[in-house]
């Protein structure tokens, strides 16, 4: 899957993404991630790509001219969706990810200033994105975050043969708490249904254990999980 990214700051989203996971993932060909200079394409002698908003305010604005060049270079005449990271967007999802999980080829515009010019973004933008609601300094982290939650679900990135890859989030409750050596650590045991080999009970104590945390921690994906399952956590 290839993943380009149109920002000021390459080096960031190069530094970001190129160790770990995704590095090893980018030199086996199951991904490629490609960092765009938006202002390699200003057509301004100075290299500029910002000016004042008209009808004043505070900042200045990416211009329409270096995005849209910058776009067309990595699109071509390809139908690829173009990702606008925003505050003003609809908030990344795991659904979400693993919809834009099934695209060849992804596109994520990151602003800078107090944004980029309306015109622009009408022309290429097909989806409004947001990582939550706080405000952060660029797009350039969002997008880092999208794509790492994307690239986990290719094919061989990770282990995906695991259903636990889509599973947890996707199922709705919180994942049990874990534990390994030693037995004993800080006076702490480790709880004895665990060490019994007794599987059918240690399924059940995991359940009750990913119910009480997902009640006592995330009161609202408890609420959506009793509307679906019974209390022996069977879907209803
Ligand atoms: C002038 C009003 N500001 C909105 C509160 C403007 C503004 C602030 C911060 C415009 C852009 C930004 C930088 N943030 C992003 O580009 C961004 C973001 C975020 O701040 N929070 C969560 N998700 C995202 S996706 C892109």
């Amino acid at each position: 899957m290839k993943f380009h990214i149109l920002t000021l700051f390459p080096e960031m989203i190069e530094q970001g993404l190129g160790t770990s996971i995704l590095g090893r993932a980018a030199q086996k060909g199951l991904i490629s991630i490609n960092a765009v200079n938006i202002r390699d394409y200003t057509t301004e002698k100075h290299g500029k790509v910002d000016d004042y908003p008209y009808g004043g305010g505070a900042g200045m604005l990416m211009q329409a001219q270096p995005v849209y060049d910058a776009c067309q270079a990595v699109r071509g005449d390809k139908k690829t969706r173009v990702l606008y990271m925003t505050p003003q967007g609809e908030t990344f999802t795991q659904a979400k990810a693993q919809e834009l999980a099934g695209e060849e080829e992804l596109i994520f515009l990151c602003g800078h200033y107090e944004g980029i010019d309306e015109r622009v973004l009408e022309e290429i933008v097909t989806d409004h994105l947001s990582i939550g609601d706080y405000v952060l300094t660029g797009g350039e982290l969002p997008a880092m975050v999208m794509i790492d939650a994307i690239a986990r679900l290719v094919p061989g990135v990770l282990h995906n043969d695991d259903s636990s890859v889509t599973e947890s989030f996707a199922d709705g409750l919180l994942e049990y708490p874990q534990y390994s050596r030693p037995e004993e650590w800080h006076g702490k045991k480790v709880p004895a249904i665990l060490l019994s080999g007794h599987h059918a009970n240690i399924e059940k104590w995991r359940l009750e254990q990913a119910m009480l945390r997902t009640q006592e921690r995330r009161p609202d994906l408890w609420e959506r999980w009793q509307k679906t399952h019974d209390h022996s956590g069977t879907l209803k």
